[in-house]
């Protein structure tokens, strides 16, 4: 297929390109962080998002090559900011399962250290897929990637079939609850009930939590009414190149 071809080459050519969604912290009123997500400048069919072409770099092998860049991109992003004045207290960057290998937390350091970011402004997601592959594997990777300083996120959370124990067994810092249960909460009161347990599940065990694909005022006003402050969303900000995100990194007046 055409586009194999050109994706094998396209980290060489330099067509890949990280566009960042922020976090808003609602109390404090600022953007707290910002997902880096990719996608490929293809130079005749234009910008091309991930699902088209995740999927097949996984395929083909090229995704834990892919996958540093992404690290490595963010971490230079994050500096780039900083020489501008502008801070961006942290970065989240999605990991694939099959980068997620013994040998990647040796990566990732190599990386802060090339790079000279303060590896608490590093956070990775994953997961529960991911994480669950192999447990006491994971609990030695998770356990060297806590260890460099950079946190962990679990994405989509409550969509994989794991099951809780991991939560507590893992050194993690963070759940991302899945969209669908954001858009769930404010159509039942199944789907409420859900998010509020997830949210009080949270605060026992210590995690920070982000909630995903919030769009309406109807979904923001009650993920942050049952302390689910952080949000992620289209109703602040879709996926937005570097330079439209630093202006949203200004304390807001
Ligand atoms: O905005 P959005 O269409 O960007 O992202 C779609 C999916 O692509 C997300 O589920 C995200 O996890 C995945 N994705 C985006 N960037 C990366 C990346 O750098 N590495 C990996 N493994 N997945 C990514
Ligand atoms: O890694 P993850 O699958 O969580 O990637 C986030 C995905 O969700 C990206 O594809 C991003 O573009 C998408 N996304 C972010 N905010 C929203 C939103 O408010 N609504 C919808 N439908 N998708 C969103
Ligand atoms: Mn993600
Ligand atoms: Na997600």
């Amino acid at each position: 297929l055409a586009l194999e071809n050109d994706l094998r080459k396209a980290l060489e050519n330099n067509e890949l390109v990280l566009f960042y969604q922020p976090q808003v912290d609602t109390q404090a009123g600022k953007v707290v962080g910002a997902e880096a997500l990719m996608r490929w400048r293809h130079p005749e069919q234009g910008l091309i998002p991930p699902f088209r072409f995740i999927p097949l770099a996984e395929e083909m092998g090229l995704i834990a090559a892919m996958g540093e860049w992404t690290i490595r991109e963010a971490c230079n992003q994050v500096k780039r900011f900083a020489a501008a004045g502008v801070v961006l207290p942290k970065v989240a960057v999605n990991v694939s399962a099959l980068q997620f290998t013994p040998s990647f937390s040796r990566k990732v350091r190599a990386i802060l250290e090339e790079t000279g970011v303060d590896p608490g402004v590093l956070e990775l997601e994953l997961t529960e897929g991911v994480v669950m592959g192999d447990t006491s594997t994971s609990v030695q990777a998770l356990g060297e990637l806590r260890d460099l300083g950079v946190s962990l996120s679990i994405d989509d959370f409550g969509t994989g079939y794991s099951s809780l124990s991991y939560l507590s067994r893992f050194p993690l810092d963070e759940l991302k609850i899945d969209r669908s249960f954001v858009v769930d909460a404010v159509e039942s009161e199944e789907g409420a009930s859900l998010v509020r347990a997830i949210v009080a599940m949270a605060q026992g065990l210590g995690l920070k939590l982000v909630a995903e694909g919030v769009e309406t005022l109807e979904q923001y006003d009650f993920m942050t009414a049952t302390g689910a402050t952080v949000i992620q969303g289209y109703l602040f900000s879709p996926p937005v190149p570097a330079d439209e995100l630093a202006p949203l990194l200004s304390p807001w007046h």
